[in-house]
């Protein structure tokens, strides 16, 4: 995949590669990363691509000519590669906040134009012309869009197949898609007086994966009730699954306190009173 990068400081985005993952991607020829320089395309002797805004107010703009120019010179290549232009998204906080959805939607794509802003911004005509998507990463204010730009080419580069390594890819492939992670620990087993949850030295990976999708769920459910509602949506058999699952753990230990109380009462054979609930149990989920 390449990631056309349209900025005013195409270091500072060339950058992105040297981390171990993106840049061993790279080496592979899974994504390359292609910063330009859209001052190359200022067209007037002073390089200048800055203008004050009209109707006044504080702080330049980036002209029109110059970002339409140098996207223009970007999908005249990319339509040279294959037959159809890149999508451009325009990194803005006016934009739809960037997800994982959207990662895994941007990972199908071949090119893609990533244009970053810097002073007010860029003038809205450029943005009309490119036929700009806007996307933020955010609600904070920044300097410029070459942070955001970044960002999205990490969520984005590794969700294409071989960019992580099996032991990476197989945390990302679980059914945790969409949950908070649970926490984790490692040796160890008792640390500063803390011990490791002990369903995690049992050996039972079932039990362990149960364990760490409930904790999943709870962390999710308390700190992104937003997150935690789009997973019960979009995982409609997950939910019916664990709801079976608890239901039965439910049925089993009621045996189970009934054997108990059996036992205490000596030897007394009378189960007539077995359907009715007894209010000592508590079969809350926590
Ligand atoms: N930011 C806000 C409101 C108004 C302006 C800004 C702001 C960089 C060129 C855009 C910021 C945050 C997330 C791009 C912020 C992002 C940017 C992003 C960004 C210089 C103009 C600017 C209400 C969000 C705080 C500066 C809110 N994701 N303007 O930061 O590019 O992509």
């Amino acid at each position: 995949m390449i990631f056309h990068v349209l900025t005013l400081f195409p270091d500072m985005v060339r950058t992105a590669l040297d981390s171990s993952v993106l840049g061993r991607a790279a080496r592979k020829g899974l994504l390359q990363i292609n910063a330009v320089n859209i001052r190359d395309f200022s067209g007037n002797i002073h390089n200048s691509v800055d203008d004050y805004t009209y109707g006044g107010g504080a702080g330049m703009l980036m002209q029109a000519q110059p970002v339409y120019d140098c996207c223009c010179s970007v999908q005249a290549g990319i339509l040279e590669r294959q037959k159809k232009p890149a999508r451009v998204l325009y990194m803005s906080p006016q934009g739809r906040t960037f997800d994982q959805d959207m990662a895994k939607e941007l990972a199908l794509e071949e090119e893609l134009i990533l244009l970053c802003g810097h002073y007010e911004g860029i003038d809205a005509r450029a943005l009309t012309a490119v036929r700009a998507e806007e996307v933020s990463i955010g609600d904070f204010v920044l300097t410029g869009g070459e942070l955001p730009a970044m960002v999205i080419i990490d969520a984005v580069s590794r969700m294409i197949p071989g960019v992580l390594g099996n032991q990476e890819s197989a945390d990302t492939d679980s059914f945790m898609n969409g949950l908070l992670e649970y926490p984790q620990y490692s040796r160890p087993a008792v640390w500063d007086g803390m011990e490791v949850p002990p369903v995690l030295l049992s050996g039972d990976h079932a039990k362990v994966d149960i364990w760490r999708f409930e904790q999943s769920l709870a962390i999710t459910k308390e700190r992104r009730p937003d997150l935690y509602e789009k997973f019960v949506r979009d995982n409609p058999g997950l939910m019916e699954e664990r709801r079976k699952r608890i239901e039965r753990e439910r049925r089993i230990e009621e045996r189970r306190r009934r054997k108990e109380r059996q036992a205490e009462n000596g030897k007394k054979e009378d189960n007539s009173n077995d359907h009715i609930a007894d209010p000592s149990d508590d079969h809350t989920p926590h």
